[in-house]
């Protein structure tokens, strides 16, 4: 700029009457007038004054990197960083050593009494006492049983047969009246069962009556599982040799016989009855109806009187299809195959009137109390 300035001062002053384009370039105004003759060479002019400085050029080109410089000193000690991230979990140790033994633990609770033992034999005999009056005749003194089995079967009577219940016994000695017998199964020992050697042919093995109310049916599942009552009275067999009796016999028949206290008698039978074991609970199988009671076990009208099928239950141990307990609320007491709950119930509470917790047929008699009941089985032919 400073160059252009200078040139176009110089060529005004030397030029300044010819040269058009110049004026044009540094932007002066010029008229022309007519050309005249050549003048004579003035004298030198003065010296110009200095323009004024121009704007900065522009930015340069970077220069070439320096040499490294020396370290710096050292910085201040920073803050504390956060927590690192949990570290991934380490291998599993070696085992240790055993430990010592322990304290010898609580003893344990008093367990449920076993079955009842086989009778024992007979005793040695005692010294010879002083003779006494004459007394009534008293029933035969305790003998072993195979004793005992030959004299009565001398007189052609058993009393004792490996494996034979009631209807075994009837077969073999038709002309057996209906009583108490003790029979020994292999595997299970003495059963004392009442055989009922007079109805529908005889040969019955009877597992529950009701006669007179002398015994209480309100118990607990024990009782209900081993029996109770007396063979010729009120009674109970025990589910647990009922199961083993059903068992050996295979197939059987079931017979139910009533009478209501005005002296009128009915009876129902099942062509099929079986027992489960105790791990089903005792679950009863029943089918078949035949008889002049009505089917209030399987087909009463109402399915929540369905039995069959069901398990075993009592006043302490529910086992029923009921939101509550049967025998408990229900029954009296008494345990039997409840459904939720029953349209009969020979287990029940041994009173006149009515009402589901006594002893009933619904079928025969709605909720009308019986004066008797007798239920037994019977192998079949
Ligand atoms: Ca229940």
């Amino acid at each position: 700029m400073i160059t252009l300035l200078l040139f176009c001062l110089l060529g005004y002053v030397v030029t300044n009457a010819s040269s058009q384009t110049l004026s044009t370039a540094c932007d002066h105004k010029h008229i022309a007038g007519p050309q005249g003759l050549p003048g004579p060479v003035g004298p030198q002019g003065l010296p110009g004054t200095i323009g004024s400085r121009g704007p900065p050029g522009p930015v340069g080109r970077a220069g070439p990197i320096g040499e490294r410089g020396l370290l710096g000193p050292r910085g201040l000690k920073g803050d504390k960083g956060d927590r690192g991230n949990t570290g991934a979990q380490g291998k599993i140790g070696k085992a240790g050593s055993k430990g010592d033994k322990g304290n010898r633990g609580f003893s344990g609770v008093t367990g449920p009494a076993g079955p009842q033992g086989v009778k024992g034999a007979i005793g040695q005999q005692g010294n010879k006492g002083q003779k006494g009056e004459q007394g009534i005749q008293g029933l035969p003194g305790v003998m072993p049983i195979e004793l005992l089995q030959k004299q009565l079967e001398d007189l052609g009577i058993i009393v004792r047969s490996q494996g034979c219940d009631c209807s075994c016994l009837h077969k073999r000695s038709p002309h057996l009246s209906s009583g108490s017998f003790t029979i020994a199964f292999a595997g299970i020992g003495f059963v004392p069962v009442y055989c009922d050697m007079e109805t529908d042919g005889g040969g019955w093995t009877v597992f529950q009556r009701r006669k007179d109310g002398s015994v209480d049916f309100n118990r607990e599942w024990i009782d209900y599982e081993r029996g109770f009552g007396n063979l010729s009275g009120d009674y109970w067999l025990g589910l647990a040799p009922l199961h083993h009796l059903l068992q050996l016999s295979g197939a059987n028949d079931l017979r139910i016989d009533l009478k209501d206290y005005s002296g009128n008698s009915a009876y129902a039978k099942y062509s099929s009855f079986n027992v489960g074991d105790s791990n089903s609970k005792y679950t009863l199988s029943v089918g078949g109806y035949s008889g002049t009671a009505g089917d209030a076990i399987v087909a009463s009208g109402n399915s929540d009187g369905n039995v069959n099928g069901m398990k075993f239950s009592t006043k302490d141990q529910d086992n029923d299809k009921n939101g509550r307990n049967c025998a408990a609320n229900y029954g009296g007491g008494g345990g039997w195959w409840f459904n939720s709950c029953h349209r009969t119930f020979l287990n029940g509470l041994y009173l006149s009137g009515s009402g589901s917790s006594h002893i009933h047929w619904y079928t025969w008699k709605g909720r009308s109390s019986l004066a008797f009941s007798e239920m037994k089985f019977r192998k079949k032919e």
